[in-house]
């Protein structure tokens, strides 16, 4: 079934402090592109309370896009209308599907995912010095590690207080601003494949496997504390700066060897504190895994005592 604007829509309303004219918008480019979905960079006229144009991100749907997709842009709309915290993308506007396509308009981060990110420092720090030299800004130093994912806690701490179970923790669902701030983006139901191999194909939708407590796996039981154990597999990407986890596995396998206590080992360049937490966040028993508050803690007494 194609997208029909027209179909029933009845359900949905977009509240009209949140509604965004049209015109103020001037498209730019194409960040970023999905099965369904498309993130493209804008200029806003007027937007959120600031004068003149401000650099906006869109996102929006392709033609061919299936009537559930609408739903859940609408829904992230809706979940995303809610949260208002500096380590959370913040929604600026909405233009709405009565006079052309659904935009959800979010806060520009201009320095992308923080997979992506972490992927070319990679590159620019093991292969080409001269490359790092032009960006000195591009260096990622242990500390700044410590500093994403103590972000990262404080954001998703603030998500856990309000209720909000993000399902799909991951570094290519964090956004990082100019002066590299982490946001968590892609929360709620919404999930797009931008990243081929992350999601596994299931009859229900696309299930990012690798990311997913065992408890989630099995029972599609999805709480803030299945989040932490999302947030666990997070901290091995910053280590490895964007390796895919459970290197060689097959997803297929991955249930069976969680279940029988397998785990990641430590990544050789990880400090022993840190691979604890990760340990801690990987721990069968959803209680006793650690709360985001007692991460961020942690995470900041290990800022504070190495300065
Ligand atoms: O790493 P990237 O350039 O950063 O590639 C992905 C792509 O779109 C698909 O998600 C980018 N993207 C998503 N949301 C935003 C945003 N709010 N600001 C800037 N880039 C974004 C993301």
């Amino acid at each position: 079934t194609s997208l029909d604007p027209n179909s029933d829509t009845k359900s949905v309303k977009v509240e009209t402090k949140w509604k965004f004219p049209r015109q103020r918008i001037v498209i730019e480019q194409l960040l970023g592109e999905g099965e369904f979905g498309r993130v493209l960079k804008a200029k806003a006229f007027n937007i959120a309370g600031k004068p003149g144009y401000s650099l906006v991100a869109v996102k929006t749907l392709k033609p061919d896009a299936r009537k559930q997709d609408f739903y859940d842009l609408l829904s992230e709309y809706q979940l995303l209308k809610q949260v208002h915290h500096p380590h959370v993308i913040q929604l600026l506007g909405v233009c709405t599907h009565e006079d052309g396509p659904l935009y959800v308009i979010i806060e520009y981060a201009s320095q992308g995912s923080l997979r992506n990110y972490l992927r070319k420092t990679r590159h620019i720090m093991t292969s080409d010095l001269r490359l790092l030299e032009d960006n000195p800004d591009h260096r990622v130093t242990p500390r700044d590690i410590l500093s994403f994912a103590r972000q990262i806690a404080c954001g998703m701490s603030y998500l856990s207080d309000i209720k909000l179970v993000h399902r799909d923790l991951a570094a290519r669902n964090i956004l990082l601003s100019e002066n590299r701030v982490c946001k968590i983006s892609d929360f709620g139901l919404t999930r797009d494949i931008y990243e081929d191999n992350a999601y596994f194909k299931k009859s229900k939708g696309r299930v990012p496997v690798k990311w997913m407590a065992p408890e989630s796996l099995a029972d599609h039981l999805y709480t803030t504390k299945s989040d932490v154990w999302s947030y666990g597999i997070l901290l091995w990407e910053l280590v490895t700066l964007g390796a895919t986890p459970y290197p060689g596995v097959q997803v297929e396998n991955l249930y069976h060897l969680l279940k029988e206590g397998y785990r990641m080992e430590k990544p050789s360049n990880c400090a022993t504190s840190l691979y604890a937490l990760m340990k801690k966040c990987w721990n069968v028993r959803p209680d006793c895994r650690p709360s985001f508050l007692e991460i961020y803690d942690f995470l900041d007494n290990l800022l504070t005592d190495s300065i």
